[in-house]
């Protein structure tokens, strides 16, 4: 035992940095200030402490042997291009030791579009693989067994037809819908706010969970029903507690929902699973899964469950997207590899790491052995799956599960003031945090504040090219096409007829399960894009108002000498022409990331350019009226779902065929450097990638629209 107290400790931290101790305190943007030294006295008090793995309230993990019985899932996401080149891709890893899989489909059918729908014709098979029907679910599992392999769906708006072609698939297998083991995302609300991915209003597509939820509780009890997503809040710019705190409290919506659908808690809730991201701050993130259950468990006791399985959470995480760069790219490796051991220490069930080349295209052979083999040595190796919760007791991850908890339960206080995350979501105040932490990041990053090795420091000055994967779109697009002619051709039109209007009668009268009757549809061999329709019939699509936030940007940058300097310039460049140059900032295709292009859109606007947000969705012939109609001087369109090959030079042609090719067109986002001068060749003026700091993104713009306007 020490003599020594804190006070000796403040005194001799003070001698050594020449400054008061607490200047050492790091502020974390969760409004957190972590303190250089943690003692006993910050875990008094703590109630969750000295509670056992196994039992509520799970802190410890929901498990009483955790990864001691059985590792956590090594579980990759994958799918691109047909049924064919996924299924092989599949194998392979499942071969190469993955133990379960995860299927990421493309925008297209995300969206509920067949693969001949002219508004994807840059989206067939890129970001995911291309799914039509029965025919081609029946490809993408073949000699994959469905009553062993465990498969996780990541599908929210089209979910019905996806889900309704998977038990199809299973059932001609031989395998039947009570033996299928998996889990489908088929969470709307987080879709509402941050990924985009619905098709119709949300009060439809909270009936439609509800189905869900109903149908795989009575016919599916190996199914999860629904994967309650964090990962994306925090892609697109949330802090941990704001991602904490929205997705339990999505989880409280949906159990509502299927409570007033007339279930039983015990019913369905242990099959409700969760998804987190796990980002750069170890010791946080580590917490945040520890901090996670905890609140579930406080949560599900309003419901007054009976079985302890109701109130624990189990969770799938992946390693963050957002927080690999373009450049540099072999250190995303490292990155993902702390963050999988980070995942690991808090105790999740599942786990996607992230490939090296994220930020420039898809997983190659190779990329995707590499984030596999990050989890193999993890699980083999380092003797970490030896024992449970190994940080508990820890005087600052304790600490830090507690503050955690705290801070993400105000937030969820204030939410169900505003009535649930339903009608917090028609407020647009989550949507909106969100956004403001994304920009403040920005800011940070582009003024070096904080570090991103090879990025903001330490960049090369050359950086080598790596092999990325490319697909090829259009032929994926022929291919599918013919299938679908042929599924169409051989399916009998009168069974096919009479299970798509019993579907709509669901659909309109609100009696029955959608997806029951869409089980039939799927095996009469409806497509994913007829079902859809006739969903669409009844429930109309949704659609949203682009809202960007102000002031956030500017204020962070005012220091800066660099933004002053822009600022100038375009305050000049008014006094000069009487007005602001004017971007539209645009999403073309079914692509629905959109932090880029908000973050792109508020910090353009405090600068001092005139921005139009277009809407999410548009071809490029609607968002050339768009520009021309608002007499816009660029269009800068954020692509991040490969489609840019397509679509970009097919704006060019739009806008010249409108006779306003004086309109400058720039893109950035996830663009291979490789790229590049196919889109300059096809008259787009410049690309910003990955990476890019706002401020020179923005002088490029401004030197443009300068030119522009001498000319005019
Ligand atoms: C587990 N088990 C044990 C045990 N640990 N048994 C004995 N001793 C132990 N220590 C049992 C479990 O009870 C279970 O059986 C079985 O082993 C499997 O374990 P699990 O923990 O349930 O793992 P898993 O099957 O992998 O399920 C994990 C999950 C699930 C519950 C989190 O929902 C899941 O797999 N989610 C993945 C979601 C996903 O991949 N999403 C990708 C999103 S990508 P039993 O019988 O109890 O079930 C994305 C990106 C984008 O969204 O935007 O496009
Ligand atoms: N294959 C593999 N990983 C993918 N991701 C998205 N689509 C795919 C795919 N088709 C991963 C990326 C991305 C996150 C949302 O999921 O890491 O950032």
């Amino acid at each position: 035992m020490s003599d020594k107290t804190i006070a000796d400790w403040e005194a001799l931290a003070a001698r050594e940095v020449k400054a008061e101790a607490d200047t050492l305190t790091w502020h974390t943007p969760e409004g957190i200030d972590v303190k250089p030294l943690y003692t006993e006295a910050d875990t008094e008090n703590l109630a969750h402490l000295g509670t056992l793995p196994g039992f509520a309230p799970f802190t410890r993990g929901p498990r009483a042997t955790m990864y001691a019985g059985r590792p956590w899932t090594i579980r990759q996401y994958a799918g691109f291009s047909t049924a064919e080149e996924s299924n092989a891709f599949y194998r392979k890893a499942l071969a190469a030791g993955q133990k379960g899989l995860s299927v990421a489909f493309d925008l297209a059918t995300h969206r509920g579009y067949d693969s001949d729908h002219p508004r994807v014709t840059g989206d067939v098979g890129k970001a995911g693989v291309a799914i039509d029907s029965v025919e081609d679910m029946k490809i993408l599992f073949d000699r994959i067994p469905l009553e062993e392999m465990s498969v996780s769906m990541t599908m929210n708006g089209a979910v019905i037809p996806i889900l309704a072609n998977f038990i199809v698939a299973g059932e001609e297998q031989g395998v039947s819908r009570a033996a299928l083991s998996g889990t489908i995302q088929n969470d709307i609300l987080k879709e509402f706010m941050v990924r985009n991915t619905y098709i119709y209003p949300p009060e439809a597509s909270m009936r439609i969970i509800a189905d869900i939820i109903e149908f795989t509780a009575k016919e599916m009890p190996k199914f999860n029903s629904i994967s309650i997503s964090g990962y994306h809040m925090q892609e697109a710019g949330a802090t941990l507690v704001q991602e904490l705190a929205f997705t339990l409290a999505d989880g409280r919506e949906y159990v509502r929902a299927a409570i007033a659908k007339g279930l039983d808690v015990d019913e369905f809730a242990g099959r409700l699973s969760f998804f987190f991201a796990i980002g750069m701050n170890f010791f946080m993130e580590a917490a945040k899964l520890r901090a996670a259950r905890l609140l579930w468990s406080r949560i599900m006791a309003e419901f007054k469950p009976k079985k302890a399985s109701s109130s624990m959470l189990r969770t799938h995480c992946q390693t963050s997207g957002v927080s690999l760069a373009e450049q540099d790219p072999y250190n995303n490796i490292i990155r993902t590899a702390y963050e999988a051991m980070s995942a690991a220490l808090g105790g999740t069930q599942s786990l996607h790491t992230n490939s090296f080349d994220e930020a420039i295209a898809l997983p190659t052979e190779f990329s995707a052995r590499i984030a596999r083999n990050t989890q193999l040595i993890l699980q083999h190796e380092t003797g970490v799956t030896k024992v449970v919760d190994p940080l508990a007791g820890s005087y600052y991850v304790e600490s830090l599960t507690s503050e955690l908890a705290e801070k993400a339960w105000a937030l969820i206080d204030e939410v169900e003031e505003l009535g649930g995350m339903t009608r917090a979501i028609d407020t647009g105040l989550p949507k909106r945090l969100i956004e403001e932490a994304a920009t403040r990041r920005q800011a940070a990053v582009d003024r070096g504040e904080e570090v991103i090795v090879g990025v903001n420091k330490y960049r090369l000055n050359e950086e080598a090219d790596i092999e990325t994967l490319d697909i090829d779109n259009k032929a994926v697009r022929e291919a599918q096409i013919r299938r679908l002619e042929k599924t169409r051709q051989l399916r009998d039109p009168q069974k096919w007829a009479v299970a798509i209007e019993a579907l709509k009668a669901v659909a309109m009268t609100g009696k029955g399960n959608l997806l029951a009757a869409a089980v039939e549809a799927a095996r009469a061999r409806a497509t994913v894009g007829e079902i859809s329709d006739a969903m669409r019939e009844t429930f109309g699509d949704h659609s949203a108002v682009p809202e960007v936030v102000a002031d956030i940007y500017g204020p962070a940058s005012i220091n800066d000498p660099e933004y002053q300097m822009l600022v100038g310039r375009l305050k000049a460049q008014v006094q000069k022409s009487g007005k602001k140059p004017k971007i539209l900032v645009a999403k073309l295709g079914q692509d629905g990331h959109d932090r880029g292009a908000k973050v792109i859109a508020s910090a353009f606007g405090d600068i001092g350019f005139e921005v139009i947000a277009g809407p999410l969705f548009q071809t490029p012939d609607e968002a050339a009226d768009l520009a021309i109609g608002e007499k816009v001087d660029v269009i800068g369109v954020s692509s991040l779902a490969a489609g840019h090959k397509t679509l970009m030079p097919e704006l060019v042609d739009q806008l010249k065929a409108k006779g306003a090719d004086n309109i400058i067109v720039v893109c950035g986002g996830v663009i291979p450097r490789k790229d590049y001068q196919f889109l300059q060749d096809h008259g787009v003026a410049a690309v910003f990638g990955p990476g890019t700091n706002v401020v020179d993104a923005a002088r490029a713009v401004l030197d443009l629209a300068e030119g522009r306007l001498r000319n005019e």
